[in-house]
């Protein structure tokens, strides 16, 4: 039994199509290293990087301050379990409450994690505090909602490719239309055991889908009236990702429980976390949820230095910048091929285009197809939307070197 030395992509491509489970349609491209917003492939081929890992690299890829804090804590000590302290959880604890200004963080390891885990924190909070009944406590999400492929999760997505074939599924979900506030006071209205709103400020696996102004404090306000709690996933959206420190700040709203992911880590392990104020967080006690590596030291000194990166470095103000330029630069290729590319949205650095089939059958998938031929990587969702999202660390030189790329394809398409 050998370990394989990778020497070319097409290798890499057919070890992992004999070896690996068929769970994903990657674009053929197989990536070596990363710097910054750069990515190499194996054969030394420059790409600039417009998705960043579906935004887990904010901070652009192997962040020097966050990679030293990993190799220093490895160093050091990596693991403990909650079954003892360690000296490294409080601090990051203690730095992440201050900076969201929560009263208390639980951190986990994937973005599923945490949702999962704010989804037991507002069922406990609705049985302990609002005096829901047993088991009947219900969570109300909307349409083309992400949140991850747990089967507790898939079991509200209305998303087929997510759930078919994975039943039975997790009852206790009520989905309304996102961007709806009647439809939420409705819900809301109809019925007296709903503990929780669970929502994407901005939707991104939807396609970036950016709702109308003041619908996230509409929403939040219905909360308050109706004694729920505003559950905001910004695990893609937070982080400085959409030009605000969190996607929910748009609306001034400060959810009652948040969620966070991805960017937390600088992209160099799993970390995620939910904060919440006393009231809520205390629900859960002692032996009632946890995980091996939730919270572990080596997480908890990359996502401090996560943190101190978006900060130190100006990138959510980077990012709204930047995002500016952007939009304007895909409305202007807009206007040149109206037929082809109908739609620019997104905030900060979070953006998509909706980009119609062609006559012949052409998709967005061949559109990224073409824009890795020039350097640029991007992935379809949905069929006919293009997500762009690269890291926030990105130049406005850069920028422009890659809306150029996304013009020459478009234009030539
Ligand atoms: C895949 C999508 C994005 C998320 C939000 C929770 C999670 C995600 C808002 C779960 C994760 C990832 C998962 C990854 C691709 C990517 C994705 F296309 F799947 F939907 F970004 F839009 N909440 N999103 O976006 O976090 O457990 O993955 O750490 O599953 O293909 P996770």
């Amino acid at each position: 039994m050998s370990t394989q030395t990778i020497t070319s992509s097409q290798q890499a491509i057919d070890i992992e199509h004999k070896y690996g489970a068929h769970n994903y349609h990657p674009l053929p491209v197989v990536l070596s290293r990363g710097e910054g917003v750069h990515l190499w492939d194996v054969e030394g081929k420059h790409y600039f990087d417009f998705l960043s890992a579906y935004s887990a690299v904010n901070q652009g890829h192997c962040h020097p301050k966050i990679v030293g804090a990993l190799t220093q804590q490895a160093q050091q000590l990596t693991l403990t379990s909650r079954a003892f302290y360690n000296d490294k959880l409080g601090p990051a604890e203690q730095y992440i409450c201050e900076y969201f200004k929560y009263d208390k963080a639980l951190y986990m390891n994937s973005g599923a994690e945490a949702v999962e885990t704010a989804i037991k924190l507002a069922r406990k909070w609705g049985y302990m505090k609002k005096g829901i009944a047993p088991h009947k406590a219900e969570i109300i999400v909307v349409e083309h909602n992400f949140h991850g492929r747990t089967t507790g999760i898939i079991s509200f997505s209305t998303d087929p490719d997510s759930t078919k074939g994975f039943g039975p599924y997790m009852p206790g979900y009520k989905v309304i239309p996102y961007n709806d506030v009647e439809a939420l006071e409705r819900a809301l209205k109809e019925n007296p055991n709903v503990c929780g709103f669970m929502v994407e400020p901005i939707q991104g696996e939807a396609g970036v889908v950016v709702p109308d102004e003041g619908y996230l404090a509409k929403a939040h306000a219905l909360c308050k009236e109706y004694d729920v709690l505003l559950m905001a996933d910004e695990i893609q959206t937070g982080i400085g990702r959409t030009g605000k420190l969190l996607a929910s700040y748009y609306d001034d709203v400060k959810a009652d429980i948040l969620i966070l992911g991805k960017a937390l880590s600088g992209g160099v392990l799993p970390v995620s976390c939910v904060l919440a104020n006393d009231e809520i967080m205390l629900c859960i006690q002692p032996g009632e949820h946890g995980s091996t590596f939730g919270g572990n030291p080596l997480a908890a000194m990359v996502a401090i230095a996560a943190l101190e990166v978006i900060k130190d470095e100006n990138l959510t103000e980077n990012a709204n910048r930047l995002g500016e330029l952007f939009r304007e630069r895909m409305q202007r290729l807009i206007e040149k091929r109206p037929e082809l590319v109908t739609l620019v949205r997104g905030r900060g650095l979070l953006n998509a285009i909706i980009v119609n089939p062609t006559a012949d059958g052409r998709t967005a998938w061949d559109v990224c197809v073409e824009l890795k031929d020039k350097g640029l990587l991007a992935k379809p969702t949905h069929g006919d939307i293009i997500r762009f999202a690269p890291p926030l660390v990105m130049t406005e030189e850069q920028l422009h070197e890659c809306c150029d790329i996304i013009e020459e394809v478009i234009m030539n398409f």
